[in-house]
């Protein structure tokens, strides 16, 4: 395994572009994979796609504290609902904005042997499933962002 660089938002536009659908379940698919776990738990992050690491590949890691979820291919199939929440991306360290997403999602996608797999996320999972899949398509909660709140102070843990 190894920790891969994390590409910021302004210095490559490869943060930009659409990734690539995964064809090959692989040995090379699953060194991706390891290394983005590994690079996740090395930034302190809850998530990372894999554009953010230099690969226009559609796959993503996610551990909200209940263990590695990998997803290849993925898509939301049905969402409900609404929910305002903070975010960050470490693409764009030190800054932190609100973004209204979806309240929960369901998602279809494939694991690394290429098994189709569904899951359903809500509160901060589903954040971080749109989030995600947001990087697949090149777009950055920045471009979604109702208020930048790096400046402001929590208020709700006492
Ligand atoms: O580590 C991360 N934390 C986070 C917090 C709130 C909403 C989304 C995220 S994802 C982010 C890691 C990242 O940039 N993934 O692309
Ligand atoms: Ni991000």
């Amino acid at each position: 395994m190894a920790i891969r660089k994390i590409v910021e938002m302004g210095k490559d536009d490869i943060l930009r572009k659409h990734s690539r659908r995964v064809t090959k379940f692989d040995r090379r698919l699953a060194v991706l994979l390891d290394d983005m776990a590994e690079t996740m738990y090395e930034a302190d992050g809850v998530g990372l796609a894999a554009p953010q690491v230099g690969t226009l590949k559609r796959v993503v890691v996610i551990d909200v504290g209940e263990g590695i979820i990998e997803l290849v291919n993925p898509e939301i199939v049905s969402q409900e609902g609404e929910a305002i929440s903070t975010e960050g991306c470490l693409s764009v360290p030190g800054r932190r904005g609100t973004v209204k997403r979806p309240e929960k999602v369901r998602v279809r996608a494939q694991d690394r042997k290429g098994n189709p797999i569904e899951l359903e996320g809500e509160g901060l999972l589903a954040v971080c499933l749109c989030h995600e899949l947001d990087h697949l398509d090149g777009i950055l909660y920045v471009d979604k962002m109702i208020e930048d709140v790096t400046d402001k102070v929590e208020e709700e843990n006492e």
